[in-house]
């Protein structure tokens, strides 16, 4: 058993290494907002809130998550005696509604605490079996179709294994001719339209089936399940869903309503990991393949990410690229990389995270911090 005794908000300012613009906007520095749960005998689990800046892709925000967890979450959770890390989400889902990424966030600090606690390896807690989790990449909207040429280009060089392209209206179907003609029907080539389209654009997207992508990921809006069916019913190429799936309850209605045949799971958009490994056992049982996106974590967000894509049915390679295609400098260490080859090890030797925090480094790009105990 173990008693939670404070938990702890960071908020910091890491610069990305270039800007990533998708349909809803760009961005040029991610806010992190971190969270750290502490234990009655001063053990730390590690936690990162995936929430934006702006309400772009959910309705969640930094400032949001920072508000729950401070006035809902925390006050809830401190003091609370738990056995096993599969309790956390049952406390913060009752008569709480929403706010999955705040939610999230400090549920997976309590995950991460409970791997330090037991000596265990994060992603042998959450039982997951890959040695390696394949990686892709996700490509901002670039200027011209020849830029994203290029980048998909370098890409495949680097070993990555999926290769997604965000895309707008406008910014669509020249940019994926363009990769087709320039190199190949082979490249595995998937785009993600982040809800900017309408059934409107029927036209444009049954122009897009004809590319033989590995998927679309969320063509329309954030919410809407049935227009999806709709239109998968039109396309051949499978729709994936990102923003629509919060719960499993959501999976479970897109397979009813054939609204997407494959999930993108992010824990932070899902509630966290028991969340997401409900998620990943129905999709396992209805032969629905997933894999695990990704929002422009820190090494600390990457390190969940990766424990989680080790589990059998994360089929498909995750966007989770190593720290050097968005930072700088990470602020773990070591910080991820991949083998050349497209593939991260996932840390089954190390304890908890598997990677230690840079404390010097955060604290030097934080903005603010708050400790919350109970009084
Ligand atoms: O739709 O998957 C998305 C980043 C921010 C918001 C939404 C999305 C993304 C990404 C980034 O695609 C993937 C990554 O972290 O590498
Ligand atoms: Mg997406």
């Amino acid at each position: 058993m173990l008693t939670i005794r404070n938990i702890e908000l960071t908020e910091l300012h890491l610069p990305l290494v270039e800007p990533f613009q998708i349909s809803s906007g760009i961005q040029r520095v991610r806010q992190v907002l971190l969270v750290r749960v502490e234990d009655a005998e001063g053990l730390s689990g590690w936690g990162e809130c995936v929430a934006g800046e702006s309400p772009n892709y959910s309705p969640e925000t930094v400032g949001t998550a920072w508000h729950m967890i401070e006035k809902w979450i925390a006050p809830r959770l401190i003091g609370a005696e738990l056995e096993e890390p599969g309790q956390v989400r049952p406390l913060l889902e009752k008569d709480f509604r929403g706010h999955h990424m705040a939610k999230a966030g400090v549920e997976m600090a309590c995950w991460a605490l409970f791997a330090e606690a037991r000596g265990l390896a994060l992603a042998r807690l959450l039982g997951g079996v890959r040695e390696k989790v394949e990686v892709g990449i996700s490509i901002g909207i670039q200027p011209t179709p020849e830029r994203l040429v290029e980048k998909v280009a370098l890409a495949l060089q680097e070993g990555y294994r999926k290769i997604k392209a965000k895309i707008m209206p406008g910014a669509d179907l020249r940019y994926v001719e363009a990769v087709r003609r320039e190199l190949g029907d082979g490249v595995p080539l998937m785009v993600d339209a982040n809800n900017a389209y309408t059934l409107d654009d029927l036209d444009t997207l049954k122009e897009l089936d004809q590319y033989g992508l590995v998927m679309i990921e969320q063509p329309l809006a954030w919410d809407d399940l049935v227009r999806h069916r709709e239109l998968q019913k039109q396309l051949r190429t499978p729709i994936c869903l990102d923003e629509s799936i919060t719960s499993l309850e959501r999976v479970q209605d897109m397979v009813t309503l054939g609204a997407g045949r494959i999930v993108n799971i992010k824990p932070g958009r899902v509630g966290g990991h028991a969340s997401s490994r409900l998620i990943h056992d129905f999709c396992a049982s209805q032969e629905i393949p997933v894999w695990c996106g990704g929002m422009l974590e820190s090494g600390i967000g990457r390190a969940h990410n990766v424990a989680l894509a080790s589990l059998q049915n994360f089929r498909l390679p995750g966007d989770i690229s190593p720290s050097s295609r968005y930072w700088k400098r990470d602020i773990v260490r070591p910080q991820w990389t991949t083998d050349g080859q497209g593939r991260i090890s996932v840390p089954f030797d190390r304890p908890g995270l598997g990677v230690e925090i840079d404390h010097e480094f955060v604290d030097s790009l934080t903005r603010r911090r708050l400790l919350l105990e109970n009084s």
